[in-house]
């Protein structure tokens, strides 16, 4: 009996200690209860070789004995008799691979059919990533007999930025507070900088801006460098460098000077001091990120100089340590009358060609801000002469927060498949920023701003994970598919179970569009509430600036919705190719996904449904209440094969999901319909409560009006 009760227990606590927090990400090595593939992948990595000896090894020897243990409850025998190791990591500088970075894994059979895996790189970071690949396949419980694998990266500078404050506040962030503690710092190393290194190395991140754009100059001063320096040295052997974001500014702020004019010499000689200062302390440091006469941002512009003079002070200073600038295109400001979606291109496109060769210009994905779904930006391809570099937002800022499930990775696709025209017929997005169309081929990259916080699963939904992992990925190969990207993340996140990845698959791959429908249809844009930009508030607020009205953005009136952005309204549509600009200025030819984003289009319009444009925009609207209904109870049937703690958090979140569908639904409709006068289609589901209702609420923080 005692017996008994003592094996309850343990079974208990056992169930207890391994309940799924979430916080080993994609890195859970869920030990293979196949025994069958087990006792095959045991044996073939039963002894692994490496022959260099570095930090880097050092740390590869590590994930190894993670994952070897967790996997197979085995222990990694690291031996130096290479012939009879079964795993082979080669450096070797003149290995055939076109990028230090790549690597190869083949698997052979010696004449004993005994199996052996070789995994080749030019350098010790090659062998890294082809590590954690192979790490990848097991997790995924894929056949290793015949790998042969070749695998470099698309893009050199494969980044996230954290918008995380020296406070600790990170903007934008909905998962906690920053993982980066200034105040310990540099004496205390959490183990979370270095699951975080780890984490980013699997999936060929090898780059972090640690502070947020809205730059603090403090975090340029020497104490604040000692810690940034301690965080460098322990992400180094994970193949990331740090970089800081640069305020314009700091030489007045921390340097005593005057001025921060770039053009000045006291100035330039503070900028080349303080690279000389960061670069004794962290010889590898990346360099800077800049955001400058944006949003209250100082820069350049105070002095009446350009962002290409600014961007050059900062690369001269870098330049002789091999440092960057990473220099971002996203501004805008009121004080110019002009439609807010061509002011960076106005002011960029000018500037090709003045930038000094280490200076990247980082542009979002769309003309304004991180929308559910925008055009591609179009100085993507107006900029032959400079690297142009993609920023996404992998904190959902308006895709619904860490509230709602929404798998990003079909938009990142979308962006970079998009052809461009700029030079003819598949000039697409991907091809300008891997450098391929321009031939920027040695310095190119993509940014990703980081959806990382303290809590106790990173991004606070368990599938705002997978937008992190997607990003790595696609960074790394820019044509892999959301679904692909989606499948290995679901192995490796939550099960292998086939029938249980193909319904976590499917929800993911209809949660983009179904975000979409229910918040922005149609094209439409930045209709959310001021400030948080959460929920729906189109009816607007009395702020100063026009462009932080939603009413600016989807200008409804009695005849019809959306902004004319055509020869008859802004002219935007004039900074895309000329195909574009033709295909997108009909209303009959413009893709419908596009249509309010550049026309005022009729409410009577009869689009491809052959509804009419309100009743259209009704039935958006439904479908994605419906696809967020379906998205519920498909999760229900995965119940079976997902731990009970993360299960319950995403049905959990999903209820909420849906309530807020419903409301940004029926607070839209009842609002434009004040427009359209048209009825609602009949069976159409009645709105909960009234639009006065939804305009009366003032919820500091979520879901509309965050006055
Ligand atoms: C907007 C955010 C703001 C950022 C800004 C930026 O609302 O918090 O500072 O972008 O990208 O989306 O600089």
């Amino acid at each position: 009996m005692k017996c008994k009760s003592i094996i309850v227990f343990m079974i208990f606590s056992v169930q207890f200690l391994f309940a799924e927090s979430g916080y080993n990400l994609w890195l859970r090595y869920d030990r293979i209860t196949d025994t069958q593939l087990r006792k095959h992948y045991e044996r073939t990595t039963k002894t692994i070789f490496f022959s260099t000896n570095s930090a880097i090894t050092e740390a590869i020897k590590k994930e190894f004995n993670i994952a070897l243990n967790k996997l197979l409850n085995q222990q990694a025998v690291f031996s130096d008799k290479q012939e009879m190791a079964d795993i082979v990591c080669i450096v070797n500088p003149n290995a055939n691979l076109s990028s230090e970075e790549g690597f190869s894994i083949q698997s052979i059979k010696n004449s004993t059919q005994h199996l052996k895996i070789t995994i080749t790189a030019k350098k010790g970071i090659g062998l890294l990533y082809g590590s954690f690949h192979f790490l990848r396949l097991l997790q995924m419980h894929e056949n290793i007999d015949s790998l042969h694998i070749t695998s470099t990266p698309s893009l050199s500078i494969r980044i996230l930025n954290h918008w995380d404050n020296l406070n600790r506040y990170v903007e934008r962030g909905y998962a906690g507070i920053s993982i980066f503690n200034w105040h310990t710092l540099p004496n205390y190393i959490d183990q979370r900088y270095i699951d975080y290194a780890r984490a980013n190395a699997s999936i060929g991140i090898n780059g972090t801006v640690l502070t947020n754009v809205n730059a603090s100059a403090q975090a340029l001063t020497h104490d604040y460098l000692l810690k940034t320096k301690a965080l460098a040295d322990v992400f180094r052997p994970y193949g990331i460098k740090v970089y800081l974001t640069a305020r314009f500014s700091a030489p007045i702020e921390i340097g005593g000077l005057q001025t921060a004019d770039p053009l000045n010499s006291d100035v330039q000689l503070w900028w080349k001091k303080k690279a000389d200062e960061i670069y004794s302390l962290i010889p590898d440091f990346g360099g800077f990120l800049v955001k400058a006469n944006s949003e209250g941002q100082p820069g350049p512009q105070n002095y009446q100089r350009t962002h290409a003079d600014g961007a050059n002070l900062l690369a001269e200073a870098v330049a002789p340590y091999n440092g960057i600038i990473i220099w971002r295109a996203f501004v805008y400001n009121n004080e110019t009358p002009e439609d807010r979606f061509k002011q960076a291109y106005n002011e960029f496109k000018p500037l090709d060609g003045s930038f000094r060769t280490n200076v990247l210009l980082q542009v979002k994905n769309g003309p304004i801000d991180f929308q559910p779904r925008e055009p591609f930006h179009p100085l993507f391809g107006a900029m032959p002469q400079t690297p142009v570099m993609m920023e996404f937002q992998l904190t959902q800022e308006y895709l619904g927060q860490a509230t709602h499930l929404v798998f990003e990775a079909p938009m990142f696709n979308e962006v970079l498949n998009t052809d461009t025209y700029i030079k003819g017929t598949n000039s697409t997005v991907a091809s300008i920023i891997d450098g391929n169309l321009f031939q920027h081929r040695t310095v190119n990259g993509m940014s990703g701003v980081a959806n990382i916080g303290n809590d106790i699963n990173w991004c606070g939904h368990p599938f705002a994970q997978a937008n992190w992992y997607a990003f790595g990925r696609l960074a790394w190969n820019i044509n892999l598919s959301a679904e692909q990207v989606a499948g290995e993340w679901i192995k490796q996140t939550f099960t292998t179970n086939k029938q249980t990845v193909a319904i976590i698959k499917n929800i993911m791959l209809h949660s983009y569009e179904a975000m979409i429908e229910y918040m922005t249809p149609l094209g439409l844009h930045h209709i959310m509430g001021n400030g948080h930009h959460y929920g729906p508030m189109p009816w607007g607020n009395t702020l100063p600036r026009t462009d932080w009205n939603p009413v600016y953005y989807h200008k409804a009136d009695n005849f019809g919705i959306g902004f004319n952005r055509t020869v008859t309204g802004s002219n935007a549509l004039v900074q895309y190719a000329p195909p574009l600009q033709k295909q997108w200025s009909d209303s009959n030819t413009c893709d419908e996904k596009y249509l309010l984003w550049f026309h005022h289009i009729s409410w009577n319009h009869i689009m491809h449904s052959g509804r009419n444009l309100w009743y259209e925009l009704c039935y958006k609207y439904n479908e994605g209440v419906e696809k967020v209904k379906q998205i519920t109870e498909q999760w229900q049937l995965a119940k079976a094969n997902i731990d009970a703690e993360r299960f319950h958090q995403v049905e959990q979140l999903l209820i909420i999901q849906l309530q807020e569908a419903e409301w940004w639904r029926d607070a839209c409709l009842l609002y434009f319909q004040t427009f359209s006068k048209q009825p609602f289609p009949i069976n159409y589901p009645k709105a909960k409560y009234s639009l006065a209702y939804y305009q009366s609420l003032h919820f500091p923080y979520a879901p509309g009006n965050g006055q």
